[in-house]
């Protein structure tokens, strides 16, 4: 069964090409910095906004028929979003896919038995049907924010019964990341935060976050899965206060209850801004920690408070991400498209074109971040502006060895510091435009 009969294969033809359905600067082939283009950017399909989101929103009913020819909410639906899904990533190249258990099986409203049966179905087919091919999970995650049981949350519930429920997805979850040879499985936050504190035993509910990341970090060993757990970031919405408010928070957290060797970092582009921080910020609290674990490609819009999850077409944005990424050493995860085609934007050709241009802007701004490592004028600068720091009493302070009366004896001594320098952030800025923009 096809359904993309009409979209041809999309291919890379260069800047100059005016193709529709061609990358202008993804070429997978390419190296750049030693490794090829798609080794620096493991692709990845987001099951929930891809296959299953068809622009309804809190105004209005969907714009875009996600029913492949089947009823909605059946197996057979199911099945049909799996074959679309193949197809879509095979036409553009497309390696791994990211879902939610309930992205791929429809949820039984009474038995969560009956649910993981058609978790166990479903995935018997998945398999089945990339065999064969280079497609691969890269993560799992659990849906444990949508159904009303988790209204007040999920491991930070009040009530204990829900816990367990959470617990109980979250292991078929993990077992979901072996039996598909997952790189990872995500905790993003869902309803893990409050409305108010004056109904929150705020305590208790982190420790039992902490509780619920141990379990599954001492379940997932137990039972073979050898890759990372993460945490997912986000300051706000749907709870008006989300525990993982920001990287430096949940990096926190992990160190507080020791599961920082087994759980990274997956950042997402909108989230940061909603937490009032840059992408880059995030990955750079990410690349000091040792904490870089996977991405999820989109953008918000600086008018909109909201995690309008749009693809990624900032190329300065994706440029300043590829510059961290690349200095840190790469991901170990990969780039998810947690993104949605505006609601708009309602044809299957439109999938393929929002693909097709965060795919493309991502690309671009690898290309220009390693344009932006080659010229060096950056790192140099950085470089020399700490050089006090290489010798003589900033070497003693860096190493620990300097006592606070031996800082006072120097500033003693020197009676007035020189000028520490200018920070030449418009010479910067003006660096990464002549690269950005340079014929
Ligand atoms: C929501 C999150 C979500 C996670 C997976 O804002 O981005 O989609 O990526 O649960
Ligand atoms: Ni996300
Ligand atoms: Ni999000």
């Amino acid at each position: 069964m096809s359904f993309f009969d009409n979209i041809p294969q999309v291919k890379y033809e260069g800047r100059d090409s005016k193709n529709t359905f061609a990358f202008k600067y993804y070429d997978p082939k390419r190296v750049i910095l030693g490794k090829t283009m798609e080794e620096h950017l493991p692709f990845a399909m987001a099951w929930w906004h891809n296959l299953c989101a068809n622009g309804v929103d809190m105004f209005g009913v969907g714009t875009t028929d996600k029913s492949f020819g089947c009823v909605p909410g059946t197996m057979e639906h199911a099945k049909a979003k799996v074959d679309a899904g193949i197809e879509f990533m095979q036409k553009l190249g497309i390696k791994y896919y990211c879902f939610h258990d309930v992205d791929i099986v429809p949820e039984d409203p009474e038995d969560i038995n009956v649910t993981n049966q058609r978790l166990d179905e479903i995935t018997d087919y998945i398999l089945e049907k990339t065999k064969g091919t280079d497609i691969k999970c890269l993560w799992t995650t659990c849906n444990m924010f949508g159904n009303p049981r988790y209204m007040n949350g999920a491991g930070s519930s009040n009530s204990a019964d829900v816990f367990c429920f959470a617990a109980a997805q979250a292991k078929k979850g993990i077992e979901n990341a072996v039996k598909l040879g997952a790189k990872g499985y995500v905790f993003w936050g869902g309803r893990e935060g409050y409305e108010t504190l004056l109904n929150t035993n705020m305590k208790l509910e982190e420790e039992n976050i902490a509780r619920l990341f141990t379990m599954a970090r001492d379940y997932g060993r137990k039972i073979g899965f050898t890759g990372d757990f993460y945490i997912e970031p986000k300051p706000k919405e749907p709870m008006k206060h989300q525990y993982d408010f920001d990287a430096a928070t949940a990096i926190g957290f992990l160190r507080k209850y020791g599961l920082d060797k087994d759980f990274k970092m997956n950042i997402e582009a909108n989230h940061a801004t909603l937490a009032g921080h840059t992408l880059q910020h995030e990955l750079r609290v990410c690349a000091v920690n040792g904490m870089m674990g996977s991405v999820d490609a989109n953008q918000g819009d600086m008018l909109l408070g909201w995690d309008t999850d749009q693809f990624p077409t900032n190329v300065y944005d994706t440029t300043l991400a590829m510059y961290e990424i690349i200095k840190a050493g790469g991901l170990r995860g990969g780039f998810n498209f947690d993104s949605k085609c505006r609601r708009p934007s309602n044809t299957f050709e439109d999938m393929f074109f929002s693909y097709i241009a965060g795919m493309d802007t991502l690309a671009l701004g690898l290309i220009k971040a390693a344009e932006i490592i080659e010229d060096g004028r950056i790192d140099e600068f950085v470089k020399e502006r700490y050089a006090s720091y290489e010798s003589g009493i900033g070497k003693r302070i860096h190493d620990g060895t300097a006592t606070m009366e031996e800082c006072a004896q120097y500033a003693a001594e020197l009676k007035k510091p020189e000028n520490p320098g200018s920070g030449r952030q418009e010479y910067l800025e003006s660096i990464i435009n002549n690269i950005l923009f340079r014929s």
